[in-house]
């Protein structure tokens, strides 16, 4: 496929040229529904064991130049085993793997139902929930997709393909590459070292601007599902309400069909229908509506609602009918110049940062951690966190609807700070990824606000074009929703915050500035909000604060690197959110959920130690006082169940 790369050329470009092609490409086409079983749709979940091989060929190219993907992988080399989803860095005790740069190849074996491929009026689709960064996948050998960018997912109609041999299985061929250039999102470079006094041959090294390992692989499940030939394509939902009646205004697109019928029916909990149509969009309207509210500030936080969509279309041939059920929120987000509003309701973010995280695994999906971690942030009376610093699994998004969990989705744009990467081809990668995140979370009633960025060097002068456009663009693609960038720029030289409809700023006095001085947080911080709020009268939210803590590690006076040290910086700073939240401060976002795997560095100790919890999400002391907090703040705020009001060993 590469065919403009010469065997010389370096893993990034072999990366660089797939890249160019798919530039030509027209980015969206469609929608990209959750796969969910339904009676007109099956799923065949491909999780587990698959074969794999890093291509440790100087240029990471032999892959491609001997075609792999052509016949099993087990015939072209040897190969391990590899589960998916994860990520393959922590899987083996190789280092060279867990440090890989290049093309990874994994395959597997799949026995498709032969109803699937003996009915031609039935799709067969393959979809992968995210691969990081770039893949290109081969079904027996015929490439059917490619994608670049590494938290999102994408699928083909792979039906032509196993029909051309009904008998043969179900070969999948995923190549994946984790190389990071000045163009892709979270961006990056490589840098060969060619002095050979000091490295060896053909040594090069990956540059990150961000603070998180680059876990890289099949991080979200793959899997194959039906639809038939005519199928419900994509559902836009909108809601709003007026005193006690919910409005659900939705939109469904149908692909496959040049004419079908429509049954739209919104289902209550108990799955009665409250309102219908058999309109492609429209408004429903709900009489007595349960709106949708955030844990802690409602006795029965995260009422959803189904919509159910049901379409019957016919040609020559025969008949389809497609049935999709789409879980609805109904709910309003709107922003003042001092507050952040759900359903018309002053809404304080106690919540926090989190990473897709966890030994072992890396970043890929694992049920027992989303509800390990979903029962920590009840645990904590945490009412919202961040997606830093890129898009998470869907699954955890249907989390958070369910459990009221609010949500500020971000895409994966963290460490721009190479002036080159505000360029016309990062800006256009740029917003297809907002596209794409668009169009998978739209529907999501917890996602109340995008964030597009994490500390871009936002104080360079061409940031000022850049997120205009992207904020821009964003707000076209989504009306409903605010759209942030977070910043740690200095509140006169940003160039971006005028155009955003929330301040989300980063801050870490007495860690990165001051180490040591707790004396110095009040003040500073008071200074902060204080600077930005009167240049841009606009809500503010503390998106990151905190410090390092070894677990374990004592000391009282306390020191840097103890959970006492940590414990203080949070006091000090919730005495100031205490004065700033009565005035403008709409939230505060702990910086970190818990700790997690980084590059190796001077500054890191096995990774980053700023969880409240440790990876192993056991709670640390900080753990305790930001519960104590959050209860506290719940209790202030919110309407909070029988059983909520004040939780056991406070
Ligand atoms: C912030 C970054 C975050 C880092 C954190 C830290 O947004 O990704 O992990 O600093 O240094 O500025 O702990």
């Amino acid at each position: 496929m590469c065919t403009m790369c010469v065997p010389a050329v370096s893993a990034v470009l072999g990366a660089l040229c797939v890249w160019a092609m798919m530039d030509a490409v027209c980015p969206l086409s469609g929608g990209l529904l959750f796969p969910r079983e339904s009676s007109s749709r099956e799923l065949k979940e491909l999780s587990g064991r698959w074969d794999f091989r890093a291509d440790m060929s100087p240029n990471r190219n032999q892959g491609f130049d001997r075609a792999w993907y052509q016949s099993r992988l087990a015939e072209t080399g040897p190969v391990i085993d590899m589960p998916v989803p994860a990520s393959y860095n922590d899987i083996t005790q190789d280092p060279a793997l867990r440090d890989f740069i290049g093309w990874v190849w994994y395959e597997r074996e799949v026995v498709v139902p032969a109803r699937w491929v003996a009915d031609e009026g039935t799709r067969v689709v393959l979809r992968v929930g995210s691969a990081h960064y770039y893949s290109v996948v081969w079904v027996n050998g015929v490439k059917v997709t490619e994608h670049k960018g590494g938290h999102l997912p994408f699928e083909a109609d792979i039906g032509s393909v196993i029909r051309k041999d009904p008998t043969s299985p179900c070969r999948i061929t995923i190549a994946v590459n984790n190389t990071l250039t000045l163009d892709t999102l979270p961006p990056g470079n490589i840098q060969h070292m060619d002095d050979r006094t000091k490295y060896p041959k053909g040594f090069f090294v990956q540059n990150i601007y961000f603070d998180f390992f680059n876990y890289a692989g099949l991080h979200r499940p793959v899997l194959l599902y039906t639809t038939p030939k005519a199928y419900v394509d994509d559902i836009t939902v909108v809601t709003d309400f007026l005193d006690n009646t919910g409005l659900v205004k939705y939109a469904v697109s149908v692909q496959g069909a040049t004419s079908a019928t429509l049954k739209v029916t919104l289902l209550d909990k108990d799955r009665q229908s409250v309102a219908s149509s058999s309109e492609p969009s429209g408004v429903l309207k709900v009489v007595d509506v349960n709106l949708w509210w955030p844990f802690l500030m409602h006795e029965s936080p995260g009422y959803l609602y189904t919509l159910e969509v049901q379409l019957m279309a016919a040609d020559e041939r025969s008949t389809y009918e497609d049935v999709y059920s789409l879980p609805v929120g109904i709910r309003t987000v709107n922003v003042t110049s001092t507050k952040f509003l759900i359903n018309n309701k002053p809404f304080y973010f106690h919540g926090v940062n989190k990473h897709e995280d966890s030994d072992i695994r890396g970043k890929g999906l694992d049920w027992p951690l989303i509800i390990k971690d979903f029962n920590l942030l009840k645990w904590l009376g945490a009412n919202s966190f961040r997606t830093s610093h890129y898009p998470y699994a869907e699954e955890i998004l249907q989390m958070c609807d369910r459990h009221g969990i609010v949500v500020i989705d971000e895409c994966p744009g963290v460490g721009i700070k190479d002036i080159r990467s505000f360029r016309n081809a990062s800006l256009n990668h740029h917003l297809v990824v907002m596209d794409e995140l668009v169009r998978r979370d739209k529907n999501h009633p917890s996602v109340v606000m995008w964030s597009v960025a994490n500390e871009p060097a936002s104080e360079m002068p061409p940031a000022e074009f850049y997120f205009k456009t992207l904020i821009k663009h964003t707000k076209a693609l989504d009306p409903t929703r605010p759209v942030t960038y977070i910043t740690d720029s200095n509140y006169a030289r940003d160039k971006g915050a005028p155009y955003v409809d929330v301040i989300c700023v980063n801050s870490y006095f007495s860690w990165y500035h001051d180490p040591g001085h707790l004396e110095v947080i009040s003040i500073q911080l008071n200074t902060q909000f204080e600077n930005w709020y009167g240049k841009y009268q606009k809500p503010i939210i503390q998106s990151e604060y905190g410090a390092d803590a070894v677990p374990g590690l004592h000391s009282d006076p306390p020191m840097m690197f103890t959970e006492e040290y940590q414990k203080v910086v949070l006091q000090n700073y919730h005495d100031v959110f205490d004065q700033k939240r009565r005035q403008y401060v709409v939230g505060e976002l702990i910086w970190n959920f818990a700790d997690f795997m980084t590059a190796q560095g001077i500054t890191r100790v096995v990774g980053n130690k700023k969880g409240v919890f440790t990876r192993q999400r056991q709670p640390k002391a900080a753990a305790f006082i930001l519960r104590q907090r959050y209860w506290s703040l719940a209790n202030e705020t919110g309407r909070l169940p029988p059983w909520a009001k004040y939780p056991c060993s406070l």
